[in-house]
């Protein structure tokens, strides 16, 4: 067999740009963006953003209470039709869009919207204008995504781990395989704020005797990068960031960045405006007053 001189070279040369690619390669994992897509451009601005070199993930809930919540859908979309590796976690926003989207998806396929009452009754205040302006690549998008990213020693999820969770994050994504008791512990990764003390998910209206569940994690998946709750700064303890800085609350949109390198550090943007269509929640008030 002849092996010719610019064949090896031309082998060299792929192996060279792979190894580059790697090695240039920034993680984002971006927090709640709720419709605030003014704000996300600005965010990717400032962090130089390279479609074609940084991986973009999203702690989700990218829809709901901001005003653009069907344009930062469609924005996401184009990033990956641009060919941007743009990896968008299940929020528990996004699932209620989902839900509504199972319920309804006769009339969706069509582009036709159900009543303005119906979508505000399951969605919010904003409901009926996002639904309108979503496209079939919107809700397909939506339906892609995972309820866990993992990557290295960075987990992206929503909401929070039970610690009843053993299995391995990427496996998380495979809920259809398993029994209804266990999908509704691992759909509860998009809801989970607080746990009991033996570190199983609390009833809806049970709060005596929570505990934060970023106390109980012990850090078995490695760093844990979440959202889902709105905090007037990145809340850092060893072994879990929440980024949700609560832009659509008028404060900041927050990035991770985890360079080539692995540092890990945090940028953000200033909300242009306040957004939501109901009152920060009272946790965000707290902890707005103490800083
Ligand atoms: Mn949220």
């Amino acid at each position: 067999m002849c092996i010719h001189f610019e064949d090896v070279l031309k082998i060299h040369m792929e192996l060279i740009t792979l190894h580059c690619n790697c090695f240039m390669t920034r993680l984002l994992v971006i927090g709640d963006v709720h419709g605030c897509l003014i704000e996300l451009e600005n965010l990717l601005r400032k962090l130089r953003y390279q479609i074609k070199q940084d991986r973009l993930v999203f702690v989700g809930d990218l829809l709901n209470k901001g005003p653009s919540g069907a344009e930062t859908i469609s924005f996401v979309n184009d990033l990956k039709d641009d060919g941007g590796e743009v990896i968008y976690v299940r929020g528990n926003h996004d699932e209620k869009y989902l839900q509504f989207y199972n319920q309804f998806s006769n009339r969706l396929l069509k582009e036709q919207t159900p009543p303005r009452r119906l979508c505000q009754g399951w969605l919010g205040p904003d409901g009926h204008k996002t639904i309108s302006k979503m496209k079939g690549r919107d809700w397909r998008l939506l339906l892609g995504t995972p309820l866990s990213f993992q990557t290295g020693n960075i987990t992206v999820i929503h909401g929070g781990l039970s610690s009843k969770i053993h299995c391995k994050p990427k496996h998380l994504l495979d809920s259809k395989s398993f029994s209804s008791k266990r999908r509704a512990q691992i759909k509860s990764l998009m809801y989970i704020r607080y746990l009991r003390r033996d570190g199983t998910v609390p009833n809806h209206n049970e709060t005596r005797g929570l505990v934060p569940w970023q106390d109980l994690y012990d850090g078995r998946f490695g760093w844990v990068v979440y959202g889902h709750q709105p905090t007037s700064h990145v809340l850092h303890n060893g072994k879990t960031i929440g980024i949700d800085t609560a832009c659509c609350y008028g404060n900041r949109l927050t990035a991770l960045v985890q360079e080539p390198d692995s540092q890990i550090y945090w940028e953000s943007v200033s909300a242009r405006s306040f957004y939501a269509n109901c009152s920060p929640p009272k946790r965000l008030k707290r902890v707005a007053t103490a800083v």
